[in-house]
């Protein structure tokens, strides 16, 4: 990366360089500019280390919880440029997430006590890692509100499942991952009864409501979490709260916070205090150290219990198994966060202005030598706070999440209520740094900061308000994520991004190079579940198949029609329809809706999309491409018939005719022959270089060949009409051919362009 200096702006400017006097754009010096807009020189260095030139692409791509939306947002850094929403636990229109039937399924796996919940309240996304280090594979983000997880493949950036958690009713704690993705991570939140529908009244909240941590079992082959090999550990009724996985020497382990360790219930209705004041009353909360590894043996071992069918460590069996321990933090603590070298968790103080390092060497002697202050009141051991920590250091006020640098025990810390980031020595335990952001940070973010290996560069503010920074939009503001160069000493503030979809928690950004998304499916294939989808057809062998009042379309899409382009059903019918895009060029998506039945699909190249529904309204319903996929996307059209019923054919008239002459016909003829001759030259150009070597020309040539291979037989056609002087049909059929080489044209030219952008070499 280019780190351009201070001095150097200044040397750029002095010299007059930029948008010189003498610029072929405009007049304008980059001092006018820098004039006219008010812009300081700091200014100017902040736009020039976050600015992307068109073409260029981003260092680092961001995660980001959607918050509210139920969705994840995909940006790129530094341009901070928005890439995608990925749709997760609410439907995403656009993706026809929730609106086909194969990602209905999914969302269907996010069904609670038979009921579809279509919002989420997306919290903490997490990468798949592999030794400790973020391999771009899987992506994984939890729903506080109704306790689900989700797993999104980076393959395609689609999510392909959401998980139940089967004995909470809230949870905040997730998702966190072990070093190998063995188990994804997810706490409870607030104590509720594990049985599914149990009531017990608020009297009973220290004996029947609980917490718990859950360990779902991840399958890296199938890309899915095991359920059945997946487990949970019973605890206390503490609000259990952020969970880490230990790394390094500390793998094998877990930590979680939680607050109200008070158990406290409110409030006014009870004549007592709210929940806020009762929560806080004493000076510490509980860490939760768990060996994750073991309890996994002992559940396989056949020691849990089932609960709503899922295996449960009971509280007893993990005490008498030695792998539950209790560490005091400082009251409504928040964050915690295992150092990249699995050493030390950084607790933050919340209503404290310290962090608490403790060491997980100090944790283990304690536990080793039997060494515990006391039980909690379920009888499990306590190790006092003095022989755990290993520092305290007084950051400001409202320490929430720490995230760490590629410099070793630099850590940055989020200051709620001082809004600002403090950045610090952890094994020194001293500020080095204060920076402040706009306004109420929660989350911060750095460049694979969760891992064994930071990269360093840059952090990401997550700021809950935004007040004041951008143009006012109603009371309900965006909020502000905030870059932050953190390459030098001191940090800098870089830019400002309004997120407009939710309050995103918290984001995690990986090394764009590690992404190797893919830009194509196999044809025919269900995108949800990565198997040939069994609506699939090939070209030509499209069909429409009824049977009793089930009525299944299976078409294709390719530019720029629908096959079929017309379907009659009678109505009361249930009709499917199933639609594979056989394009193969990048980016040639194509959308399918049909008029007011609620149905949309997007189908990218190779994909197969199915919509159903019941035909019941009559009447005529156009169905169309709702992507603008080539110059004749409008035409790219069709019509449901839904008939009355009982309805016999009258008597018809003709269809529209073109009354077409003979000299258009030639006419026509000569446009084919012209096209053809610039296909040929394209060809020959295409043929002369290496373009095999470029594997999106390779299926942008194949692409291009289909198109015209669905010319034969077409010439023929004509010169048959022709020949009996039906100019009608032999003007159509010659049409037909001219708009099957203006998309072979079409791909050839843009093959061309790209092949002589990318240096293609002659081969003969
Ligand atoms: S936490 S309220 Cu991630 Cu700071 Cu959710
Ligand atoms: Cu396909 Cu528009």
């Amino acid at each position: 990366m280019i780190r351009l200096t201070k001095c150097a702006v200044s040397v750029l400017l002095a010299t007059g360089f930029g948008l010189g006097a003498t610029s072929a754009f405009s007049a304008d010096t980059l001092q006018d500019v820098m004039k006219a807009r008010g812009l300081s020189q700091q200014d100017l260095m902040a736009a020039a280390k976050t600015y992307v030139p068109t073409g260029k692409r981003d260092d680092f791509m961001v995660f980001s919880s959607g918050g509210q939306s139920g969705q994840v947002i995909v940006y790129g850094i530094p341009s901070m440029r928005i890439l995608k929403y990925i749709g997760v636990f609410t439907p995403e229109p656009w993706q026809g997430y929730g609106f086909d039937e194969q990602s209905k399924k999914v969302l269907a796996g996010g069904r609670i006590d038979g009921k579809d919940i279509t919002w989420g309240d997306t919290h903490h996304p997490a990468l798949s890692e592999t030794n400790g280090e973020s391999d771009g594979q899987f992506l994984f983000i939890n729903d506080k509100a109704n306790p689900r997880i989700a797993v999104i493949d980076l393959q395609d950036f689609e999510t392909k499942q959401i998980v139940v958690n089967p004995i909470y009713k809230s949870e905040h704690g997730g998702t966190f991952v072990t070093p190998n993705t063995e188990y994804i991570f997810e706490a409870a939140q607030y104590p509720a009864p594990l049985e599914n529908k149990k009531f017990y009244p608020l009297e009973e909240f220290n004996e029947k409501y609980r917490g718990g941590m859950t360990y779902w079992k991840f399958d890296r082959k199938k890309g899915l979490v095991d359920t059945a090999a997946s487990f949970s550990i019973e605890l206390p009724p503490y609000s259990q709260d952020l969970s880490d996985a230990g790394k390094g020497p500390s793998d094998g382990w877990s930590f979680t916070n939680s607050f109200c360790a008070e158990r406290y219930v409110g409030g006014i209705e009870k004549g007592r205090p709210p929940y806020e004041a009762g929560c806080s009353a004493k000076d510490t909360d509980y860490l939760h150290v768990i060996n994750w590894r073991k309890a996994a043996e002992l559940v396989k071992a056949g020691k849990a219990k089932k609960i709503n069918g899922h295996d449960v460590l009971s509280m007893e069996t993990a005490i008498k198994e030695g792998i539950l321990f209790l560490v005091p933090e400082p009251k409504s603590p928040h964050g915690a966060d295992v150092t990249p070298d699995g050493k030390m968790i950084i607790v933050a103080g919340k209503l404290d202005t310290h962090v608490s390092v403790f060491s997980f060497e100090k944790i283990q002697a304690a536990i080793k030598a039997g060494k515990f202050e006391g039980k909690d009141p379920y009888g499990i051991p306590v190790i006092a706070m003095k022989d755990a920590l290993h520092t305290q250091v007084s950051l400001g006020l409202g320490p929430l999440h720490t995230q760490y640098d590629s410099k070793p025990c630099v850590a940055y810390t989020s200051l709620y209520v001082d809004s600002q980031v403090a950045k610090w020595n952890y094994c020194e335990g001293k500020v080095l740094d204060k920076i402040s952001v706009h306004y109420n940070i929660g989350h911060l973010m750095t460049m694979e900061g969760d891992t064994t290996k930071p990269k360093g560069h840059y952090l990401v503010a997550l700021n809950k308000l935004a007040i004041d920074r951008f143009n006012p939009v109603g009371p309900l503001h965006p909020q502000n994520h905030q870059l932050i160069d953190i390459s030098g000493d001191k940090m800098e503030l870089l830019y400002d991004m309004p997120i407009p979809l939710g309050e995103p928690h918290y984001a995690v950004a990986i090394d764009a190079k590690k992404l190797k998304p893919a830009v194509r499916y196999k044809v025919g294939t269900n995108s949800r579940t990565d198997q040939p989808d069994p609506g699939a057809v090939k070209a030509g062998q499209e069909k429409i198949v009824r049977k009793g009042n089930k009525v299944e379309v299976f078409g294709t899409l390719i530019r720029s029609h629908i096959t079929p382009e017309t379907i009659e059903v009678n109505v009361g019918d249930e009709v499917t329809i199933n639609l594979t895009n056989l394009e193969r060029a990048e980016d040639e998506t194509h959308g399918f809706a049909v008029s007011t039945y609620n149905v949309h699909a997007s189908v990218e190249p190779g994909k197969t999309v199915t919509v159903k529904f019941k035909a019941d309204k009559e009447g005529v319903y156009p169905y169309y491409c709702t992507e603008f996929c080539s110059a004749l996307h409008l035409e790219m059209e069709g019509y449901l018939l839904v008939k009355p019923k009982g309805w016999k054919p009258g008597k018809t008239t003709a269809l529209a005719a073109g009354h077409y002459t003979e000299v258009e016909y030639k006419a026509t003829v000569k446009k084919v022959a012209d096209t053809q001759a610039i296909i040929d030259s394209v060809v020959a150009y295409i043929t002369s270089v290496n373009y095999k070597d470029f594997p999106e020309v390779v299926a942008m040539v194949d692409d291009a060949f289909d198109q015209l291979g669905k010319t034969k037989g077409l010439k023929e056609k004509h010169e048959g009409f022709a020949a009996k002087k039906d100019w009608e049909n032999a003007n159509l059929w010659a049409e037909q051919i001219w708009q099957y080489q203006v998309k072979t044209a079409d791909l050839g030219l843009r093959a061309k362009t790209f092949l002589e952008q990318h240096g293609a070499k002659k081969i003969k």
